[in-house]
């Protein structure tokens, strides 16, 4: 018999047993991998909806990552040597790096100053008592402008130097004010260029906004009268007046702006409601100048500061809206349309505090 030879025996039966437990692992691991495959596609039956969209406070926080590493970056430096009025003299040159502006970073010192003499404060102290001179300096949130109780339409023209956001801004304007259900026209009177118009009618297109859109070259006024016509004879809630940034000369610029303002008001004799100035907030005291000559030449009834996720220079807001006592609308933290932000002092600190 073959089995006879025990040698034959014992090495058949390992073979046998061998063969065996290669299939047993086999068969298994095909099983647990099947296993796994169903695990992962049942529960992702299970995965929840979406999450909620990010709050503005959560938007504004990441948004406001670069100026918080800078003040994290400049805090570990500040209190890894001096002590004193040399810390503050250093405190100071850290908000001024930021853009805080000279006027407004003195005054904070100032305040310190009062409450520390010239003992040095700790790490927790300072960031609790800027906390309460930032907030305290920043005029609280203005409420957002309800587009359905104010006067009908509320006409607003939004002004800035080229590149600002202007066109942006009124596209997420559109996007907030639909969301809320809200009538919204748009007048595309930057004329001097036909990607402008373009640009604006697709964004118009989007939000279910409304436009009055004209050939390129027409005169910007007349097109600034022609939407705020159509805003009153179709009774919309908002109606935004888009405007070029960029003419021959500044001069020009402004000239043309006070023109259209007061081509807008006879069409409707309370209109303009507001003048917002849309500023890039990664340009700092540039800023803050265009700011002053354009309040010269329009009085600006508002601001929105654009642009502060690519910037470590969030101190701008704060120079803006001290030294020239304009509210700040709103501020842009992203390119998505919920990145414009209703400006508010608390969280916008916050942003820049936490974690220093
Ligand atoms: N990251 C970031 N980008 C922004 C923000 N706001 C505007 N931008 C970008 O800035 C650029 C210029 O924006 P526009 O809205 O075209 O600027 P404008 O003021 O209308 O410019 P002109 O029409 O040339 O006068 C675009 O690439 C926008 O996407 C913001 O808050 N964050
Ligand atoms: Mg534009």
């Amino acid at each position: 018999m073959l089995f006879s030879d025990p040698v034959v025996l014992v090495s058949t039966l390992s073979v046998g047993v061998g063969i065996s437990i290669l299939a047993f692992i086999f068969f298994f691991r095909k099983k647990s991998v099947k296993t796994q495959t169903s695990v992962v596609s049942e529960s992702s039956k299970l995965v929840p909806p979406a999450k909620d969209q990010p709050t503005s406070a959560s938007r504004v926080h990441s948004g406001m990552s670069r100026t918080r590493e800078y003040f994290r970056g400049a805090f570990d430096r500040l209190f890894s040597g001096s002590q004193g009025s040399e810390f503050f003299s250093n405190l100071e040159e850290v908000l001024l790096s930021a853009d805080v502006g000279i006027e407004y970073a003195e005054k904070i010192i100032q305040k310190l100053k009062e409450q520390y003499g010239l003992r040095t404060p700790s790490r927790e102290e300072l960031k609790s008592s800027l906390h309460s001179v930032l907030v305290s300096g920043l005029p609280k949130g203005m409420p957002l402008l309800d587009a359905s109780s104010d006067a009908h339409p509320h006409v607003v023209m939004i002004v800035g130097v080229n590149g600002a956001g202007k066109t942006t801004t009124i596209a997420k304007l559109c996007a907030l004010y639909r969301a809320k259900g809200r009538r919204v026209l748009v007048g595309a009177a930057d004329t001097f260029r036909a990607a402008a118009v373009e640009q604006l009618k697709t964004w118009v297109e989007r939000t279910g906004a409304e436009g009055v859109f004209q050939k390129e070259g027409t005169d910007p006024s007349a097109v600034a009268f022609d939407t705020v016509a159509a805003a009153v004879s179709r009774k919309v809630d908002l109606c935004l007046v888009d405007t070029a940034g960029r003419l021959h000369t500044k001069v020009n610029l402004m000239e043309e702006l006070k023109k259209m303002k007061r081509v807008i008001a006879k069409a409707d004799s309370t209109a303009p409601h507001d003048v917002w100035l849309v500023v890039d907030g990664s340009t700092g005291q540039n800023a803050l100048r265009q700011a002053k000559e354009f309040h010269a030449a329009l009085s600006l009834t508002g601001v929105v500061v654009t642009k502060l996720d690519g910037s470590s220079k969030g101190g701008a807001v704060l120079a803006l809206s001290t030294e020239l006592g304009i509210p700040i609308m709103f501020i842009g933290v992203g390119e998505s349309p919920e990145d414009l932000v209703p400006f508010d002092a608390n969280p916008f600190v916050d942003a820049i505090l936490t974690g220093l």
